[in-house]
């Protein structure tokens, strides 16, 4: 054992004195060769040298000879890295090849599609508002008309944090926060996340995006609520897009009304799509004039202004746009799916 010890320091010696010559590819090849060569090299000298010892000093043995071989190699690579121009480095780059673009993320389609809806807004001179996804009960609930334990509440389950607080379950509420702040005139939008206790299927999520309109002044009319919408729908999806609005409830707009626009996933073609259900419309908004009693929760007086309100489904509108069967596809972070939306 200690022979094959002092042989291994040797050969390290020698290795380290002879490595320090290489300068080319041959040299390395040789000096390989007469450390690892099968035939006559110093590993191989080394195993026969085992062959002599003990069967309880064979272990100990076979560590010091893989390590010594572990060593040569690693020195050997190091070597043939630093020859010039004839590096494993050097040989890995080929300068006339294209080069590889990094995937950077990009904005996720709903967020895409939520920009274009602003931009149309803004291009009416409407401005953006926020507010919390937290909520209480009054914002959510008591200033948009509906008292406690009135039915309309059972459409808008949610998930409650305490009593009085909720995660929202519209953008409705912003209405609110921004007219006990501002003062009419008002035009605004209000883009953000909901949540809903709701069951899921290709058309309904617990948590998706609405976009809330608000238009507060002086003579304002059902019928400005109905060409902003219209402007709205057929600059987003064309002139000939196929548009109606059907009378509705809100506890706080009077009247109501809700827009359906034609399946654009079938064409109004389909009995069975699972999109329209068959009957070729879609519902993306629920709409109406302002009722008095919320213009006096926010001391705004009814006989002086009026205006509308709406809310529309982002996700449920994005995926009538990008003619999607599915809205849980926009959730499932499949990338092969995302990435068609930024083709750039
Ligand atoms: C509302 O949420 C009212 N706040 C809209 C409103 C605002 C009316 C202002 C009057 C004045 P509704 O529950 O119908 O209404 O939802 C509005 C839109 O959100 C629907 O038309 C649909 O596009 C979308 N939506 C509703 N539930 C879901 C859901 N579970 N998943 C995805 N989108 C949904």
């Amino acid at each position: 054992m200690t022979n094959l010890k002092g042989k291994i320091e040797e050969y390290k010696k020698k290795f380290a004195e002879e490595s320090a010559r290489v300068r080319d590819e041959k040299g390395l090849a040789e000096l390989r060769n007469e450390f690892l060569g099968r035939k006559k090299g110093c590993l191989t000298s080394l195993f026969d040298e085992m062959k002599g010892l003990s069967a309880a000093e064979k272990p100990g043995a076979g560590l010091l000879i893989n390590a010594f071989k572990d060593h040569i190699q690693e020195k050997l690579t190091l070597l043939e890295g630093g020859l010039p121009g004839r590096g494993r480095a050097a040989r890995s780059i080929d300068l006339t090849l294209p080069g590889r673009s990094l995937y950077w993320g990009a904005p996720h389609p709903v967020v895409l599609f939520q920009q274009e809806i602003e931009n149309i807004f803004m291009g009416m001179g409407f401005a953006i508002e926020d507010g919390p996804e937290i909520e209480t009960d009054y914002y959510n609930f008591e200033a948009l008309n509906f008292p406690p334990h009135h039915p309309a509440r059972d459409s808008w389950d949610t998930l409650y944090i305490t009593d009085n607080l909720l995660l929202r379950t519209h953008t409705s509420p912003v209405q609110i926060r921004v007219m006990e702040k501002k003062k009419p005139p008002i035009r605004i939008i209000i883009p953000g996340r909901v949540y809903r206790r709701e069951t899921t299927d290709p058309t309904h999520l617990p948590m998706f995006y609405q976009v809330e309109g608000l238009v507060v002044d002086a003579g304002i009319t059902f019928a400005h609520l109905k060409g902003t919408l219209e402007y709205f729908l057929r600059t987003m999806f064309g002139e000939k897009l196929k548009v109606r609005f059907r009378p509705s409830f809100f506890p706080f707009t009077e009247p109501s009304a809700e827009v359906d626009i034609e399946c654009i996933v079938c064409g109004q073609k389909d009995k069975s799509c699972r999109v329209c259900g068959g009957t070729g419309w879609k519902e993306i908004l629920g709409a109406g004039m302002v009722d008095p009693q919320v213009f006096k929760n926010v001391n705004i007086d009814p006989e002086k202004y009026s205006g509308w309100a709406f809310g529309m489904g982002i996700d449920r509108t994005a995926m009538l746009s990008y003619q999607i069967p599915e809205m849980r596809f926009f959730y499932e972070n499949d990338l092969r799916f995302l990435r068609q939306f930024n083709l750039k």
